[in-house]
């Protein structure tokens, strides 16, 4: 592949009309001291839709802190999770590694759905991420950094694999577990001591976040906060849920609790960015929104049975496939000290990117031999230069079940080059091909029609799983029925 020229950079990352919008706004033009080492704010939404929010083009959903924040910021419109689903993406983005460098490939494990139904033995999930992981934490600590990690981890348990063992500071929330008990306290999680009864956990994990911001303002720190919200199980403030309740649901977003889930995930953003403000921190504070799986929805028209809460649409799919719907996500990074406003990105970029971004803006080096998948995206932020690689890759050799016997994705590999995607599905080598470029919506499957170029992607996508040890699930399972399938 050719490498990208300045004029095709510019044509990828640029001021946009997000700039007007952002004309003669104020955020953080305060006498903050920019010469310190920045901090961090990484602010994770579980299972929310690349269209769940104002700025990527909902009009069901009211997020007017979330677009305020785009607005301020670089919006990546082709970020991807690495994953489908919750516990790879993190493990991918805490340790800056494809899946088969820690084997967190998907939630629980990987036979998932019925047995009769899989062609294949799945390879093996690991639930937890390695103790050998120096995750992000770990590695911008010796810059000065003090850390907190608060919500939902999924990774583990303290003290031998939560948080804390993985080199945060502070644990609120985080265990293993993937969604709360409840919402509303008592919570029942031995790492969040319950609150008033009836207080919203979206609202206090906001709280606990500013204080920790406020306890740290004197010093770097990165606040990873990974809210629960939006996953299940779908609970609401009621005096939210009224009001979208009298609102007309609009392209395909409908669902009045989730709305108002949403919205108290953005009031929350909207205290976090006034918090930064009044402590003078807004201008040295790099703040990522980005999400961990797209939204659930967009099985139906795909002949899948589940739950449909949101809509993805135009991308195709939704939480656990590994079409576009599930693995696109909403993504902002806001720094007014080097990032300009109301500019937005076209390149591909991936979770795992973050953690080579987030230490080249700390100082902070890699150790010796630790190996980084990603890209430092400082030069896209800053607007100085592109990425080297020319692809980015998936690696998903399990099941994920809908209901009544149907598949949310079956083992497959996915390659992202350019425009170009290409999926393998392992059960039985079956190629798509599509050029996201002309067709977001992966309606048209070129395989066929260009053989070359998907045996060119297909090459690729071997090269990569070679050079990372990816292993391949080949071995039938015995337990296989055809007749499931059809
Ligand atoms: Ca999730």
């Amino acid at each position: 592949m050719k490498p990208i020229n300045r004029r095709t950079f510019l044509r990828h990352c640029s001021a946009g009309a997000l700039a007007l919008a952002a004309g003669g706004m104020g955020a953080g033009r305060t006498a903050a001291d920019t010469s310190r080492t920045p901090n961090f704010v990484f602010i994770l939404i579980d299972d929310m839709g690349w269209r769940d929010v104002g700025f990527m083009g909902s009009r069901y959903y009211e997020t007017p802190n979330i677009d305020r924040l785009a607005a301020q910021g670089m919006v990546f419109t082709d970020a991807y999770a690495n994953a489908p689903n919750c516990a790879p993406t993190r493990a991918c983005l805490l340790s800056g590694q494809y899946g088969p460098r820690h084997g967190v490939y998907t939630v629980g494990n990987s036979d998932r759905g019925s047995a009769a139904g899989r062609k294949l033995i799945p390879v093996t999930n690991r639930t937890t991420l390695p103790a050998e992981t120096i995750t992000l934490a770990e590695a911008i600590r010796p810059a000065g950094y003090r850390s907190a990690s608060i919500g939902k981890w999924h990774l583990g348990v303290d003290p031998d694999s939560g948080p804390v063992a993985q080199g945060f500071d502070v644990n609120v929330a985080g265990n293993l577990a993937g969604n709360p008990s409840s919402y509303f306290s008592p919570y029942r999680n031995k790492n969040l001591p319950d609150g008033p009864k009836g207080e919203y956990l979206t609202d206090r994990l906001t709280e606990e976040a500013l204080a920790f911001i406020e306890a740290n303002r004197a010093r770097p720190f990165f606040l990873y906060l990974p809210h629960y919200a939006v996953h299940t199980p779908i609970q609401a403030k009621q005096e939210l849920v009224a009001k979208y309740k009298k609102k007309r649901p609009d392209g395909g977003q409908g669902n009045p609790e989730y709305a108002a889930m949403i919205e108290s995930v953005d009031q929350g953003v909207g205290a976090l960015l006034a918090k930064l403000d009044q402590l003078g921190l807004a201008d040295n504070t790099v703040v990522v929104f980005f999400s961990d799986n797209g939204g659930v929805g967009g099985y139906r028209e795909l002949g899948i049975a589940g739950g449909e809460i949101t809509s993805n649409r135009p991308l195709r799919g939704g939480k656990g496939m590994l079409y576009e719907g599930g693995i696109r996500e909403p993504t902002i990074v806001r720094w007014p000290a080097k990032v300009k406003a109301g500019t937005r990105c076209a390149t591909p970029v991936i979770g795992l990117d973050f953690y080579p971004t987030f230490l080249e803006i700390a100082g902070a080096e890699k150790k010796p031999g630790q190996i980084l998948d990603g890209e430092s995206l400082v030069p896209l932020l800053t607007g100085t230069g592109t990425l080297k690689r020319d692809a980015i890759f998936w690696h998903f050799p399990a099941y994920l079940q809908g209901s009544k016997g149907t598949w949310r994705t079956t083992p497959c590999g996915v390659i992202r080059s350019g425009g170009w995607k290409l999926i393998e599905f392992f059960e039985d080598n079956r190629l798509e091909l599509y050029n996201l470029a002309d067709d977001i919506g992966e309606a048209a499957d070129l395989a066929e029609k260009m053989p070359e170029k998907a045996k060119e992607l297909h090459d690729r996508l071997v090269a990569w799983r070679k050079a990372v040890n990816a292993p391949v699930p080949t071995e039938k399972n015995p337990q296989f029925d055809p007749s499931t399938r059809e």
